[in-house]
């Protein structure tokens, strides 16, 4: 009774994600492999819990620890020679293959590597190690992970916490009977490391990165090493672990610490690397790591506990809790009261269960939440969660898709703060990518290509002539990172962040693109080389083919890129020259074309695939993220793409699937994203790499390409979003592709373009109650299945041949209440 009490009572202070009572993943037994176990993080500091009985491993990482050093020699001089060659060989002789091959010869080197910190053991003195009880969990409402389990009558729990005010990891172990903690906590590194006892009650493991690691898929007899001639590579990095206890007898020496009969122990551990920023040699030039973690450890072990997990609360909730999202749930949902590993597998065979696709949409905020608040060092390939020393495409940034995907759900899902990190980091790669340009094009502006890293790399990858031109020539990183900088203004309305961040970038970007841009025989802007990642064709003599003209994937980027500068350039009342130059330029792109299968056609001509169900959708970019073709504004174009998507399948990796919510949500047909949704979530365990069928989730909810790769777990959260709001196109749409499996529910705090904040409820697909948070004012137009009443307005919801249009002005911080006309 005190209990529901409770409940009630937080139900109605403001803080609606209280409500939701679904947000925890909880197990019966620890973790046997990695993916499996729990993630926690601070946006630098991240660690995997496994939850383990007589041995606990709490696998670490730092987010800036990487291999290498500042992209400095990274030039190709023969770049450019081989552009002209490339492009007369696709222009004058059609010869694929030719361009191929030079382009190649227009490479540079691979990107670095994301990097382990170490692996965190505590190791328990136990007689008996099978438990009479045991339980796990992740709370993701509070961004705690919990172990408990009973041995001999004595109830053992470790909480562990990330917390972003203080700066470290903190593991709270606790035993009910006085006396009954007896472990051993050692920490080891796949780097170069050594231990030192700094004190009675403190280790430190100082290490050392590689200089360079060679990425995973190349063979190397030497893929790592450590040293550089130049002193410049390879960061140092220290992990310092401190243990604390009212009763027992703690000592410390190089094999780790022990802790003798306690009853309560608190072990903190500080951790940081000596990177200093993407232009600064980590080792000539870097952070004293020592101090700096040094400077946390000991700012945080004078705290209590309790007043560290106040802290922690107090700075999560300020995120988490702006956004709630529950849907109807059958009276007997007994799938939602199994153990997740279980609830998973049930869900995957059938069972229904509102509240795991909740869950899901909650646990993707809270990963973002946890890996992305470094500036600069946004989340990369596994977030911030990595335990390889030469992980899956050396857990980097890929911007063919991946990095982008990261951040789709970052504004909609109300973490805007957390897409800085991102925005940080293209202010970086714009800065190397201008060289990248000069060096490798001879063009204005600036380029990327398919990888980065936490160096800003923006060259096109491959070893001089090793990499295959289908993904590592690529040339659309600008425009397409520069989608993110517009996004982040649409979503904040902030004139000064357009004027002196994001403007200046996407112009330069633009200019990028005129130098790339070359005209076609019929006097089309195209690009040459030009590649759809990671695509091929079967050209006009059947032969296979990827390297060729004006693929629609780069088309659709630049007129996306083109379309935001001019509007920017418009918001600022500003360089109206270049604004008419982008604007002439524009209108001259190559169109989009419909194929002969009434399909949008993905190459320059109507070529055959040599891979119809291809992972990678990317002629559908003008669909998501772009804006170009939509149902309102373009119906021809959108049953192309519809078409596109059915030829294409269903099947997919994690972020293709992913990516496919977002595309059925384009095309307003909820019940299909919902069935890429259910795809999304099927459990897999599959460990290796794998592209054909594997992809899902693994029973820690982390997104299986597999491998894990956490995009897809962005990419859910985007596309279930999208299924609720959309604000692409100057309106905000209501429920705009809702499935009949979520026909009752409520969300709020979701955000739409022109910083409006959006809460709805509705029952049998109607909104019944919505509200609109104008934050900063201005015009608002609502796009709803239904006619809709204003409180205290008198407005009209003008029908049309797709939905209803409502229209008002709003005052800056007014709320706005909204009715269905008809309830
Ligand atoms: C692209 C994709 C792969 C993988 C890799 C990180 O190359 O085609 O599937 O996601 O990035």
């Amino acid at each position: 009774m005190i209990k529901k009490l409770l409940i009630l009572l937080i139900c109605i202070i403001p803080f609606h994600a209280l409500c939701q009572d679904n947000l925890k993943l909880w197990y019966k037994k620890p973790a046997k492999v990695w993916t499996d176990a729990l993630p926690i993080g601070n946006g630098r500091l991240g660690a995997m819990v496994f939850g383990g009985v007589k041995r606990e491993l709490i696998q670490l990482n730092e987010a800036t620890l990487w291999t290498g050093g500042p992209v400095r020699t990274n030039v190709n001089p023969d770049a450019y020679a081989n552009l002209l060659l490339a492009r007369e060989a696709l222009f004058k002789e059609d010869d694929y293959a030719k361009a191929y091959n030079y382009a190649k010869k227009m490479q540079g080197y691979y990107s670095e590597s994301y990097l382990p910190l170490g692996d965190l053991i505590i190791t328990q003195d136990l007689k008996d190690t099978i438990p009479s009880s045991y339980y796990r969990d992740l709370n993701i409402r509070d961004a705690i992970s919990t172990t408990r389990y009973t041995i001999n009558g004595t109830t053992y729990t470790r909480q562990v916490i990330s917390s972003a005010p203080d700066q470290v990891i903190v593991i709270h172990l606790t035993a009910s009977k006085a006396g009954q903690l007896n472990f051993k906590v050692g920490a080891s590194s796949l780097l170069k490391y050594h231990t030192v006892a700094v004190s009675a009650n403190e280790i430190a493991l100082k290490g050392k990165a590689p200089a360079h690691a060679q990425p995973n898929y190349i063979d190397s007899a030497n893929p790592i090493t450590y040293d550089d001639s130049a002193g410049c590579k390879g960061m140092r990095f220290e992990l310092q672990v401190k243990a604390l206890s009212k009763d027992g007898r703690i000592s410390a020496d190089t094999s780790g610490i022990t802790v003798k009969n306690a009853t309560d122990v608190t072990i903190f551990l500080s951790a940081a690397a000596s990177f200093n920023g993407f232009d600064k040699c980590p080792v000539s030039e870097g952070k004293d790591e020592n101090k700096i973690a040094t400077q946390y450890l000991n700012k945080a072990s004078i705290k209590s506990w309790p007043a560290l997990l106040t802290r922690h609360y107090a700075d999560y909730h300020h995120y988490f809790n702006r956004l709630s999202f529950k849907l109807a749930t059958p009276a007997d949902n007994t799938n939602a009261k199994l153990p997740t590993d279980e609830r998973l597998i049930s869900y995957t065979k059938g069972a229904k269960d509102p509240e795991l696709e909740t869950l899901y949409f909650q646990y993707g905020r809270y990963l973002l939440i946890s890996s992305s608040r470094t500036s600069g060092v946004p989340a990369n390939l596994q977030g911030i969660w990595n335990k390889e020393l030469r992980p899956p495409w050396s857990s980097n940034y890929t911007t063919n898709i991946n990095v982008q995907m990261n951040y789709w759900p970052a504004e909609v899902a109300n973490l805007s703060e957390m897409h800085m990190p991102f925005i940080d980091f293209i202010k970086n790669v714009a800065v190397t990518g201008k060289i990248t340009a000069k060096e490798f094009y001879h063009a204005k502006g600036w380029a990327l290509h398919h990888n980065s890293d936490i160096w800003a790399l923006s060259n096109p990858v491959g070893d001089k002539g090793n990499g295959d031109p289908t993904w590592a020539n690529w040339t659309m990183g600008s425009p397409w990172l520069s989608q993110h900088l517009w996004w982040h203004y649409q979503f904040t309305k902030d004139k000064k962040y357009l004027k002196e961040v994001a403007y200046p970038i996407m112009k330069s970007a633009a200019e990028f693109c005129e130098d790339w841009l070359v005209e076609d025989k019929d006097g089309y802007l195209v690009t040459a080389p030009s590649v759809s990642p990671e695509n091929a064709f079967f050209d006009d003599k059947g032969k296979r083919a990827s390297v060729s003209i004006a693929t629609t994937m780069d088309m659709s980027i630049i007129r996306d890129l083109f379309t935001n500068v001019i509007d920017a350039s418009n918001e600022l009342g500003e360089d109206k020259v270049f604004r008419d130059t982008i604007i002439a330029k524009k209108a001259k792109l190559y169109p989009f074309h419909i194929g002969k299968k009434g399909n949008l056609q993905e190459w320059y001509k109507d070529w055959e695939d040599p891979e119809p169900h291809h992972r990678h959708v990317s002629h559908l970019f003008g669909l998501f993220p772009g804006n170009q073709i939509s149902p309102v504004n373009t119906p021809e174009l959108t049953a192309a793409a519809k078409k596109t998507l059915e030829l294409r399948g269903d099947e997919g990796t994690g972020w293709s699937l992913a990516w496919k919510i977002n595309f059925w949500a384009r095309l307003l047909d909820g019940n299909h994203s919902y069935k890429m949704l259910k795809d999304l979530l099927r459990a897999t365990n599959v460990a290796g790499t794998n592209y054909s069928g594997g992809g899902g989730s693994y029973i820690n909810l982390f997104d299986a390409h597999p491998p894990f790769q956490i995009d897809g777990n962005f990419g859910g959260v985007s596309g279930m979003a999208e299924m609720l709001l959309q604000s692409q196109n100057n309106e905000i749409q209501l429920l705009p592709a809702l499935p009949d499996a979520w026909a009752t529910g409520e969300i709020s705090g979701l955000k739409a373009r022109g910083n409006f904040e959006v809460s709805m409820n509705w029952k049998n697909k109607k909104i019944t109650t919505a509200s609109i948070l104008a934050v900063v004012g201005g015009k608002c137009v609502i796009r709803s299945n239904e006619p809709l009443k204003i409180t205290g307005m008198r407005v009209i919801s003008k029908k049309t041949t797709n939905g209803y249009v409502t229209s008002f002005n709003t005052k800056k911080g007014l709320k706005y209440n909204i009715t269905g006309a008809k309830s």
